[in-house]
């Protein structure tokens, strides 16, 4: 009886555990605050295709023509990220770019890295900082836990990739003001 088990459920059994496993995921939430304006900051964020212009991590990016423009729905782009970390390319895909709400929304759907089922969400909002026009960026991320780590090795790791992303991004943004200013007073 027992091996009838082990031969016809084993796989089975192994199945389900193993779905056990894929559920275990992690997400969070991160804020940042920047000294530049929405718009500035969104010009950034949405260029899918440029992702380069801000992150710190990434080499190289390239984005397979689509025909009609280049940031439409289901575009993918394929990222080369800098030596010294654990992956070397990352397969991207565009799921929502919405330029009124100021929504950006991307999955990773191939690559040579540990991080499987990711899938990211990005906003910009308008703030008043120390009286001057601002913004509030909330990036929000879920993934799932690799085998051998641990939910808190996992956020850990991605929130730290994040918080580097978004303090360039900030830098860059408030450099982009600052030059915007400049030029108004210059011309
Ligand atoms: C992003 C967010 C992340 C990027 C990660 C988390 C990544 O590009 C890097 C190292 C990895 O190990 C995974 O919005 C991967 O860029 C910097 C290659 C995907």
């Amino acid at each position: 009886e027992k091996e009838y088990i082990r031969m016809h459920h084993d796989r089975h059994h192994q199945h389900q555990a193993q779905e056990e496993k894929e559920k275990k995921q992690c997400s969070s939430t991160l804020v940042k605050h920047i000294k530049a304006p929405a718009p500035l900051v969104w010009s950034l964020v949405r260029r899918f295709d440029e992702p380069q212009k801000y992150k710190p991590f990434v080499s190289r990016c390239t984005v397979q023509p689509q025909g009609q423009g280049d940031l439409a729905v289901g575009s993918l782009r394929q990222v080369n990220v800098k030596s010294g970390l654990p992956a070397t390319t990352s397969t991207e895909r565009l799921e929502q770019l919405d330029d009124h709400q100021r929504i950006l929304g991307v999955t990773i759907v191939g690559g040579d890295h540990r991080l499987n089922n990711y899938s990211s969400l990005i906003t910009v909002h308008p703030e008043v900082i120390e009286g001057r026009p601002g913004t509030m960026v909330i990036e929000s991320f879920v993934v799932d836990v690799p085998d051998g780590n641990t939910v808190d090795e996992t956020c850990y790791f991605v929130e730290a990739l994040i918080r580097c992303n978004l303090s360039s991004l900030a830098t860059v943004s408030e450099r982009m003001a600052v030059q915007d200013c400049d030029d108004l007073v210059n011309q």
